[in-house]
């Protein structure tokens, strides 16, 4: 049994003995309340599943384990040379684990996953197959399926694994794909642009730099934002459509690739993942209408009421849980001043973080009207050369798969059940009015 599985084992035991004494013992305890417009409404803020990996603050933001993105960017090892930003390494060991990691513990996780990251040629084989124009999310969920040859669980299951197991060939399945991950990733972004393949991997490199190297980039300062951009993308705890889908197809026993691709097929909807890419598109068509240069906050502003006046949303901007700027976005910011200094399409986002909040306040709707993580990545990846924006949100998969998958070997572990919430129809809700509040039906 390697090191962290073994850690893992030795923390997992005790958490899911203490669970089973809390159901029995407090299982009562009303912790919220149902009302309707919270079932009509996409059952936002509806306590309804645990999530151990990470907690989202509406004001603060989210904290892993208890730690925030300032902390974390402060705490987590480095690389070895010149490293400057956290290792995703890291996170995905304090999520799991629930403690910091020492830089020996994550270099070691480095060499765990750099050893697991054979890809079958099959996989390769199936993404040749399909035409270039399919989107990159699409190709990235269908190399996870195809990747569910290799399923430790799946096998296991079919020889008739025991329950107590589960959990261990889960580990084994999530610590295979993550490892995986950066190199399908890397195919499809070579495939799909360039038509050729990905460099060599470096296995003296950590996740995200060798990452980074395999897509074909070698500047020091686009491996450090890998690594910043795969830690802070990597959980938002449970609720949100990538963590809920994997918790929710994991709940039935379908196998880490079979959950991870559930996760990828939410994560590509504009409402949540694909909003990076669409972010970019936003502000390149911006330039474009005004023939280049640096908008003026006016021009900003009626670009916005134009978008707004279409029926279109502001990418990049609101958040189903935030209220306020998200720290994923600060962080980004802090990246721009550390590493980069002035760059025009930084400035066009600065410049619309000023516009845009108050316009969306003033629509009296919008719950949020602060940016979230998607308002700053794409233009961050354009300064390093990265332009294939419909690419960015594989990007965020890669990373994303950290916090959903640290927490499916818990579900695994804490023996979570399966899912299945209860729904009502419209007539159902009418009655239920009219014997609540005593009046004929709505
Ligand atoms: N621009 C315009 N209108 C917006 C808006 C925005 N950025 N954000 C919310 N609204 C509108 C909603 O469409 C809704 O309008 P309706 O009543 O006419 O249907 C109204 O404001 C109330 O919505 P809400 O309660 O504030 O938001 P929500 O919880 O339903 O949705 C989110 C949250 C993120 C989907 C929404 O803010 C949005 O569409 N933002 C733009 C897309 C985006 O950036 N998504 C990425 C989110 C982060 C992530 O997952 N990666």
């Amino acid at each position: 049994m390697d090191k962290l599985k073994q850690k893992f084992a030795e923390k997992a035991a005790p958490m899911a003995a203490e669970i089973k004494t809390i159901i029995k013992e407090h299982g009562d305890v009303v912790l919220g309340d149902i009302t309707i417009d919270k079932v009509y409404g996409g059952m936002k803020s509806m306590i309804g599943m645990v999530t151990e990996t990470s907690k989202l603050d509406a004001v603060e933001g989210i904290r892993f384990r208890g730690y925030n993105i300032t902390e974390l960017r402060e705490k987590l090892p480095k690389a070895k040379i010149n490293g400057k930003e956290p290792l995703p390494e890291g996170i995905f060991y304090l999520m799991l684990i629930g403690e910091l990691p020492t830089p020996e513990q994550v270099y070691e996780l480095s060499d765990e996953w750099a050893k697991r990251s054979a890809v079958p040629q099959h996989v390769y084989n199936m993404l040749d197959s399909l035409p270039k124009n399919v989107h990159p999310m699409t190709q990235f969920s269908m190399a996870i399926l195809a990747l569910r040859t290799e399923s430790v669980f799946s096998a296991s299951y079919d020889k008739g694994l025991n329950k107590k197991d589960y959990w261990d060939a889960t580990y084994e399945d999530a610590m295979n794909l993550i490892a995986r991950l950066p190199r399908i990733a890397a195919y499809i972004y070579r495939r799909t642009y360039f038509n050729d393949k990905p460099a060599e991997p470096d296995p003296t490199l950590d996740w995200a730099a060798n990452f980074a190297h395999m897509l074909g980039f070698s500047n020091n300062d686009f491996k450090r934002l890998m690594r910043l951009y795969l830690t802070i993308h990597a959980d938002h705890e449970g609720g949100n459509v990538s963590a809920h889908a994997t918790h929710l197809v994991g709940s039935a026993l379908s196998d880490v690739y079979y959950s991870f691709s559930a996760a990828m097929n939410g994560l590509a909807g504009p409402l949540h993942g694909l909003a990076n890419q669409e972010v970019v598109k936003w502000i390149l068509q911006l330039r474009e209408e005004l023939g280049g240069g640096l908008p003026t906050k006016k021009q900003i502003e009626d670009y916005v009421y134009k978008t707004l006046a279409q029926g279109k949303v502001i990418p990049g901007y609101g958040h189903a849980v935030l209220r306020q700027t998200d720290p994923r976005f600060t962080a980004q910011q802090e990246f721009v001043k550390r590493y980069i200094g002035q760059d025009d399409l930084c400035d066009i986002v600065n410049l619309v973080y000023e516009v845009v909040p108050p316009i969306l306040e003033a629509t009296g709707k919008v719950k949020n009207p602060w940016p979230n993580v998607d308002a700053h990545s794409g233009v961050l990846l354009i300064h390093y050369g990265m332009t294939e924006y419909d690419f960015y949100t594989v990007l965020f998969g890669v990373s994303r798969a950290l916090g959903v998958l640290a927490q499916l070997i818990w579900d695994r572990a804490l023996s979570h059940p399966i899912e299945r919430p209860g729904s009502v129809t419209t007539e159902w809700i009418k009655n239920k009015i009219a014997s609540v509040k005593g009046t004929a039906k709505a």
